[in-house]
């Protein structure tokens, strides 16, 4: 890892790591296991590496992790919050080694406090609505786990409420935010009714895992897998940049667990 070059305006970064060659041995919740490629994961993480990099993110690309599978989705151990980053304690047990790589990139940007406690909170449960963090209550993050981020952040000005999915497995399966107060969101997994004040998108009925949409300044990184969700966030006026995650999707990952993005 190169330490980035420090810069007084600022800038977009983000965390990225390579797909582990063990990624066929991944954690799977709701997904039957198929065959993975990882030379064609490889090629498309790449492809959604220079997305990202067009888009204007500095890079910070953590080397392969060979014995940790599902280790490409580092959304899941930490919250670059502005102030501060927090590490969190991931629920599966197989990913709880993938943190300490991650809290070395984020001290270069921010202080980094680690999550306390035996609670457990996975990243893509945490939805961040300006000062408020939503966290999905899934198999991954526990009520200790919320329970202990309310307290870790609550100094720092963010509150934390907590949310009710189902059917999925992470609470940014079934929603995230595609611009300031539009929410794009699949109504089977997730109440759009728990966020007031916002306007929601519903996926397409077809496209059940089309509601993780990730937003990198004025656009949206988007899988190219859900083309009649695609057409209804253009019709609202919506920049998308489409990416084929195909092969992480066997892994049940998708567009914002590869990556954590942030302004330093
Ligand atoms: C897992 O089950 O932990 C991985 N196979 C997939 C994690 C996807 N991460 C995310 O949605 N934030």
């Amino acid at each position: 890892m190169v330490s980035p070059v420090p810069s007084s305006s600022p800038r977009l970064h983000a965390i990225t790591r390579a797909v582990s060659r063990s990624l066929a041995r991944c954690e799977l919740t709701h997904l039957e296991r198929t065959a993975i490629d990882v030379d064609v994961a490889r090629r498309q993480h790449a492809a959604y590496e220079a997305t990202l990099e067009r888009l204007g993110c500095t890079l910070v690309r953590l080397p392969e992790e060979r014995e940790l599978p599902d280790s490409v989705f580092v959304e899941d151990t930490a919250l670059a919050l502005d102030e501060v980053a927090v590490i969190l304690r991931p629920g599966a047990a197989s990913r709880r080694q993938e943190t300490a790589s991650v809290a070395r990139a984020l001290s270069w940007f921010r202080p980094v406090v680690q999550l306390a406690g035996e609670g457990t909170v996975d990243g893509g449960d945490v939805l961040r609505l300006g000062r408020t963090l939503w966290v999905g209550r899934s198999s991954r993050s526990s009520e200790a786990g919320i329970a202990a981020l309310a307290a870790t952040i609550a100094p720092f000005g963010y509150d934390v409420r907590d949310v009710a999915i189902d059917g999925c497995l992470h609470l940014k399966s079934a929603v995230t935010a595609v611009a300031d107060g539009l929410l794009l969101l699949n109504p089977r997994w997730v109440d759009g009714a728990g966020f007031p004040g916002c306007a929601l998108v519903e996926v397409d009925p077809a496209e059940p895992h089309a509601a993780n949409a990730l937003r990198v300044g004025d656009t949206l990184v988007f899988p190219a897998a859900f083309p009649r969700t695609a057409e209804r966030l253009e019709a609202r006026g919506l920049h998308l940049e489409r990416v084929d995650l195909a092969e992480l999707a066997k892994a049940e990952g998708a567009v914002t667990c590869c990556s954590l993005v942030f302004l330093d």
